[in-house]
């Protein structure tokens, strides 16, 4: 069984959007038409509260881009960016989700943030996607979507250490790239993990 994993899909990381990632809305064609190759499909939703201590606003002084220490964490401050039920945090529409299985939340600690789909940056909470994967017996997933440099790569590197065999679809995703260069030494860290890098047409 093979599953493929859509990370953060949502208007917010999405040109537009609070978190915009440059030409992330041009992977939803690819994923749209990948997902007939897959048996399961999941997808995970960044879903911060307001006071969600990722967010520059809720520290007086800071910017955007700028470092603090989150409960003994390194924690890069963001905007404000999909906070529950607003629109910022809707999946895109022209995301085809009718075959999704389960769509997990993340991020939704306001003193933690969470890249990774399976576990918060701090591994205290799981969100139970690795027991629902091996459940149904899943041994394979690809992962795409936002933010290659962040969330795609961190579910993407839990994943193999979760003992998938896992690959990123690199033309499915797209970073941030806070500093040039992220997106290549993310697909790098990746490979040294294990994680194959590959493109939809070789999956
Ligand atoms: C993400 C930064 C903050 C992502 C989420 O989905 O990659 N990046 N929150
Ligand atoms: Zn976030």
């Amino acid at each position: 069984m093979r599953a493929l994993i859509i990370v953060d899909v949502q208007n917010d990381f999405l040109p537009g959007g609070a978190l915009a990632v440059r030409a992330g809305d041009e992977i939803i064609g690819p994923i749209n038409r990948i997902q007939q190759k897959f048996d399961l499909i999941l997808a995970t939703q960044d879903w911060h509260p307001a006071d969600h201590q990722s967010f520059a606003a809720n520290h007086a002084g800071t910017k955007p881009g700028d470092m603090v220490t989150l409960n003994g964490l390194p924690q890069v401050l963001w905007p404000v960016h999909c906070v529950q039920r607003t629109h910022g945090a809707e999946l895109a529409a022209a995301l085809q989700k009718y075959r999704f299985a389960r769509i997990f939340l993340k991020g939704t600690h306001a003193d933690v943030d969470s890249y990774s789909g399976f576990y918060d940056n701090g591994r205290t909470h799981s969100t139970g996607m690795a027991e629902f994967l091996h459940q149904r017996g899943v041994y394979e997933v690809c992962v795409c979507g936002l933010a290659t440099d962040y969330c795609v790569k961190f579910t993407a590197l839990d994943a193999a250490r979760e003992e998938f065999r896992t690959s990123v679809l690199a033309d499915a995703c797209r970073g941030v790239e806070l500093n040039p260069g992220d997106v290549q030494r993310a697909l790098d860290e990746l490979r040294t993990a294990g994680v194959a890098i590959r493109i939809t047409d070789q999956v």
